[in-house]
């Protein structure tokens, strides 16, 4: 049996700060943030150069692992699809580092930072990004592929298109249901033309994608709540899961948004490239399930509170005509409202586990909290009871037999967290951003090296009621 992986999960844009350093080229986030005057991760978690001393504490810290995303704009240049040594060299580093503390790395190819010279070509609304991505993966590919034995195409597509695309609080900050189709539908695409290259290179290890999990629940057994169930299903997950694992954009949400967008972009030869390369297996990121109940009444609503205690209680899903998201009173949820229910995982693995039969990594589990960085020993109790929980649920699943290889914190040192700035802390290593960026362990990273060193029999362990 394959070693279980624990570690730490982050993104490129997110810790590694030295956005004009290395040869990198402009992300559309640099652009976007400086653009707005918000927060950015200029400096981030300073990464970049610190990515030593933050391995080494992963090390410390048990970790057997540490998924991390590569930067485009560090590694293609321009639009002819020049190469920068330089972003090589950098990720080279950071995955030797990795090797010599006996980690292995898990690479995310894409999770979010796109080279601001595509986005001027319409970004993922334009088809030719898909080839852009395929000339890049394939880079990585052939650069790190002799190492890295676990690559995913994308991070959760789903989030980032209805951000950028629907919602409108990520870049290109746009509110357009045909753009949402568009560009969701050219990332999935991408994702399958990466994964024909990785076959037909012959590279060795794994591919996969990572999905935003959101298990849906009911908030009755009518089978009028059963019909909005199976179209929040198809909304949150299925598009990207059954995409990646069955090859199969599924045929009941075709045909609700051909009623409301142009589909004729999905040419017959692009469903047979999807439908040929799928993924061998599947990362979840799990950070709350969805309540829904049938859609009555108002137009299409989606409110993210990416302002934490300030907005807390103003999030909102309604799809017109489809469902809605309802919050159920007696849960507990954190001040930027993502509701606590690690029962939710559990029920999740287990189901993914049984309709897709693929090997599972939960590949991103954690909590935002606000915190003081300035503290002696930073006491994030609440950390600690949010990942007992989850892990539980992990193990749980694992113990019933669903084929699960692989939990990663999010985050293992604190890190900018995109609209909700540096005070959303995830990190089992706080950093003082007032205080040169000094990195400071909490009382959660000795809690979880201790987890991984018992391989998880300090956990709590208990059994959840079967809910789905
Ligand atoms: C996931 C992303 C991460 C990370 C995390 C926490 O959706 O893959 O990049 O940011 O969520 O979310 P947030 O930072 O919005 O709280």
């Amino acid at each position: 049996m394959t070693e279980f992986l624990w570690g730490g999960a982050t993104a490129s844009y997110q810790c590694e700060g030295g956005w004009k350093e290395g040869g990198r080229a402009e992300s559309m986030w640099d652009r976007y943030l400086h653009d707005h005057g918000l927060e950015n991760g200029d400096v981030a978690s300073d990464h970049f150069h610190r990515y030593q001393e933050d391995i080494r504490m992963m090390k410390e810290g048990g970790h057997n692992s540490y998924r991390f995303s590569i930067a485009w704009p560090r590694i293609i240049k321009n639009l002819e699809g020049d190469i920068n040594p330089e972003g090589i060299a950098f990720y080279n580093q950071i995955i030797d580092t990795c090797l010599e503390y006996g980690i292995t790395p898990f690479v995310t190819i894409f999770h979010w930072d796109l080279p601001q010279y595509l986005e001027e070509i319409g970004g993922w609304l334009n088809r030719r990004t898909c080839e852009a991505y395929t000339h890049f993966a394939k880079i990585c590919f052939d650069a790190f592929s002799d190492r890295v034995k676990h690559w995913t195409t994308f991070n959760e597509p789903r989030y980032y298109t209805f951000s950028g695309y629907l919602i409108g609080n990520y870049p290109p900050g746009h509110q357009n249901l045909s753009e949402t189709v568009t560009s969701a539908y050219y990332m999935m695409l991408a994702s399958a033309m990466a994964v024909r290259e990785f076959r037909q290179g012959k590279y060795k290890g794994q591919i996969g994608i990572v999905h935003s999990f959101a298990p849906v629940y009911g908030v009755d057994n009518t089978v009028r709540t059963k019909i909005a169930m199976r179209y929040a299903d198809n909304f949150f997950n299925n598009w990207i899961l059954d995409t990646a694992a069955f090859g199969e954009i599924p045929g009941d949400l075709l045909g609700e948004l051909s009623k409301v967008c142009d589909l004729s972009i999905m040419l017959p030869e692009d469903l047979e490239i999807i439908r040929k390369y799928t993924v061998d297996f599947l990362g979840l990121n799990y950070y709350a399930r969805v309540m829904i109940k049938p859609y009555e009444t108002g137009e299409t609503t989606l409110i993210v509170n990416n302002a934490g205690s300030k907005a807390k209680g103003t999030s909102q899903t309604i799809i017109k005509g489809w469902f809605e998201q309802v919050r159920p009173e007696s849960s507990r949820y954190t001040e930027w409202d993502t509701e606590i229910f690690p029962e939710g995982l559990y029920e999740g693995i287990r189901s993914v586990w049984k309709k897709y039969h693929l090997p599972v990594y939960i590949t991103e589990n954690g909590i935002g909290l606000y915190e003081d960085a300035s503290e002696e020993q930073i006491k994030d109790q609440e950390r600690i009871n949010f990942m007992d929980m989850h892990i539980n649920a992990v193990l749980n699943a694992r113990e019933e037999g669903c084929d699960v290889r692989g939990y990663y914190a999010w985050s293992p040192f604190d890190l900018y967290s995109w609209k909700n700035g540096t005070e959303k802390r995830y990190g089992l290593v706080a950093i003082d951003y007032e205080n040169g960026l000094a990195r400071k362990p909490k009382e959660s990273y000795y809690w979880f090296r201790d987890v991984i060193q018992s391989q998880g029999k300090t956990i709590n362990r208990k059994k959840y009621e079967e809910v789905l």
